[in-house]
């Protein structure tokens, strides 16, 4: 079938990132003719960067103008509709499916919850005034909604270390030996100097992978150095595409990661790690981690679930960083039983289940 995206790039990577992800599973996976308009195609190229020409190929990235625009052909008619996270179709691109033969089905793909009352409104209809057929689509890890979108999943052990992205080859020698990995991907309202500063004086050698941006945050370029004991290295990394990014998930002891979709991946590379998630100004984003959280230490002794609660609310890692390799037995069971969950194939098998 062929699918038309709509992605609205609110702030971030996310948006684009999630979009991607999915278009890539819907055309190499399951074979679908996909386009993905965009309101700022170079946030999107750049996420689609890295990948297999084979597979960017199959997919038309355009901008977001290009769906109404009458220059080219009438824009051919799509079987699905999606309006990521909620965003508005173009008008004069709704006006254009008014005039279809075949009407499409619209598809407003939520962002991912674990709260419990997404259920109720999982694939409920949502009337329209023009009469098109509209669906809420919910992702979740609970059995009756949306599920995870999971392409590609990297498969335990595949992600060798002997496979360093070539781009990482050069901060990878930098590495020192046997010392803890960690990455950091969250957003500049943690308190990250004082968390480093803190790992820093329990006086293992860690080395801390800043990902694309952060170095910035921590003024690493600037006079106000942080003054950090030898023992603990600061590496910063280049943006580098989404596969290689969960390499690095997979190859680290340790990660923060944040938002929605490298929240995912991190529980896919089945190590422990920190969610900094998108703060919203109610305070809803607390609510929602603390539904992920149930979910998550449903199974963990209390030890467990106290030093995992402390690290998602940022509490310093002398606190909870003795917990450590009880955490990694956890990621790994969890990850085991997220696949389990999700074997008929995650968010993308789900949506063309839905709308065949
Ligand atoms: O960038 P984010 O903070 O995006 C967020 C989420 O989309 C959230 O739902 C939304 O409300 C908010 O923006 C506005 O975090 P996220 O979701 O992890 O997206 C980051 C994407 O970038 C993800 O696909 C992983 C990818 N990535 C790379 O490809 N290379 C990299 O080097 C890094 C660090 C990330």
């Amino acid at each position: 079938m062929r699918w038309d995206i709509f992605c609205q790039i609110v702030d971030n990577y996310g948006d684009a990132g999630v979009c991607w992800r999915l278009a890539r599973s819907l055309s190499s996976l399951h074979g679908q003719e996909v386009r993905i308009f965009c309101d700022d195609l170079a946030t999107l190229n750049l996420l689609a960067s890295g990948v297999d020409e084979s597979i960017k190929q199959k997919i038309d990235l355009l901008p977001w103008e290009e769906s109404f625009s009458n220059a080219r052909h009438p824009v051919k008619t799509p079987d699905v509709v999606i309006e990521a996270f909620g965003c508005e179709l173009p008008e004069r691109y709704l006006a254009g499916l008014f005039i279809a033969p075949v009407k499409p089905i619209i598809i407003n793909l939520e962002y991912l919850s674990a709260e419990p009352w997404i259920t109720e409104f999982h694939a409920k209809a949502s009337p329209q005034s023009h009469g098109i057929s509209k669906y809420f689509f919910f992702p979740g890890f609970q059995p009756e909604v949306g599920g995870l979108l999971l392409d590609p999943i990297p498969l335990e052990g595949t992600l060798t270390a002997q496979q360093i992205p070539p781009d990482l080859q050069e901060l990878w020698s930098m590495l020192q030996p046997g010392a803890k990995r960690m990455s950091i991907f969250c957003y500049p309202g943690a308190p990250l100097r004082k968390w480093l500063e803190d790992l820093a004086a329990l006086g293992e050698d860690i080395d801390v992978l800043l990902t694309h941006g952060h170095a910035e945050l921590l003024n690493l370029y600037s006079e106000k150095q942080i003054a950090l004991p030898k023992n603990l290295q600061l590496l910063s990394m280049p943006f580098v595409s989404q596969d290689e990014y969960d390499w690095v998930l997979s190859q680290c002891d340790f990660n923060i990661v944040r938002g929605e979709d490298s929240f995912v991946r991190a529980q896919l590379a089945g190590k422990p790690f920190i969610w900094h998630i998108y703060p919203q100004a109610d305070r809803a984003h607390e609510v929602k981690l603390a539904a992920f959280l149930d979910l998550y230490l449903e199974e963990a002794t209390q030890d467990l679930r106290l030093a995992t609660i402390a690290a998602m609310t940022w509490a310093m890692p002398s606190e909870w960083l003795k917990s450590l390799d009880s955490w990694t037995t956890h990621s790994k069971a969890w990850r085991g039983q997220l696949l389990e969950k999700q074997r008929d194939g995650g968010l993308a098998a789900r949506l063309l289940r839905f709308v065949g």
